[in-house]
């Protein structure tokens, strides 16, 4: 209803300010020396901007809604559940494309997504240098800066243009899956693949019609939450590989203007299976 609608608008806007603020304090970080670590592997990084706009964005968003939940990726990292409840939960990546932050390669953002009763309500990614700002709210439309997106009404695979990512496993099995899938639709004659290194960015990019589709396993919620609202309310299609409704704790997503194109990369694309985000969940 009209009220219930009302409540989440309130939130989206406290959202937008808060990526705002963040992204002010990343773009200051870019032009300097970034103190880099690891991971779960040599090529899972992380600096300390990303915990620091993390923390930043959570307390900010605690101190005005104490009673809700919040997912981020580096607090999960240090051991907190994804566990997305009935309850208001936000979904936060602090810095989406940390490797390129590292390289001051000018693809990074910040996400924001909002689900209740594990329902995405809006999602809010801005593109920090940019100045880029991606929103979308259920119901209501998506938008970048104001200006409204409608994806493209692409269906044939030789007149693509697709977006996928590479993850930070390196093992040879994954490396096959990733170099085969690359082949099959290099065969299939699309114009293009391109990766940015940003998989919010990537997805805003399905969402603006820049591009036709988008796939990627190994993601997690942060990188998908808010993109998917944007996505749907752009008009566009997001499914899990296997065909079937997207999953947020599935880790695997495939995003395009048209369900025929979306159809056919689930049914072309291999993939390999990692753990839920909601694994250790109870
Ligand atoms: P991040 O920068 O927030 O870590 C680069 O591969 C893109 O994919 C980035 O958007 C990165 O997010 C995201 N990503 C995160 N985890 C990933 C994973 N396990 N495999 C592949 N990509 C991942
Ligand atoms: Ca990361
Ligand atoms: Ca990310
Ligand atoms: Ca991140």
């Amino acid at each position: 209803n009209e009220m219930y609608s009302k409540q989440w608008e309130g939130c989206m806007e406290i959202a937008v300010q808060t990526a705002r603020t963040a992204g002010q304090v990343i773009r200051e970080a870019f032009k300097h020396e970034k103190e880099v670590s690891t991971k779960s592997s040599p090529v899972d990084l992380v600096t300390e901007t990303d915990r620091l706009v993390e923390d930043l964005i959570i307390s900010s968003l605690r101190e005005k809604y104490p009673s809700h939940r919040f997912i981020g990726e580096e607090s999960s990292a240090a051991g907190e559940k994804c566990l997305l409840t009935d309850n208001p939960t936000w979904i936060i990546d602090p810095i989406d494309g940390t490797c390129n932050f590292i390289h001051s390669f000018p693809m990074v953002a910040v996400s924001i997504g909002f689900a209740v009763n594990k329902e995405l309500e809006f999602g809010v990614i801005y593109h920090c240098l940019d100045e880029n700002l991606y929103t979308a709210r259920k119901g209501h439309g998506a938008f970048c800066n104001g200006i409204q997106l409608q994806v493209s009404k692409e269906t044939d695979m030789s007149k693509a243009l697709i977006l996928t990512e590479i993850g930070a496993k390196r093992d040879p099995a994954t490396l096959k899956i990733f170099s085969g899938n690359m082949e099959r639709l290099l065969k299939a004659q699309v114009h293009g693949i391109r990766v940015i290194g940003s998989a919010t960015l990537a997805l805003c990019q399905v969402a603006s019609g820049a591009a036709d589709a988008y796939y990627q396993f190994g993601l997690h919620c942060w990188d998908i939450a808010a993109a998917a609202v944007i996505i749907r309310e752009a008009g566009g299609n997001v499914i899990d590989t296997s065909g079937g409704p997207l999953d947020l704790m599935s880790r695997r997503i495939v995003a395009a203007g048209t369900v025929e194109m979306a159809h056919y990369i689930a049914r072309e694309i291999q993939t390999i299976t990692y753990e839920r985000d909601d694994h250790n969940a109870n």
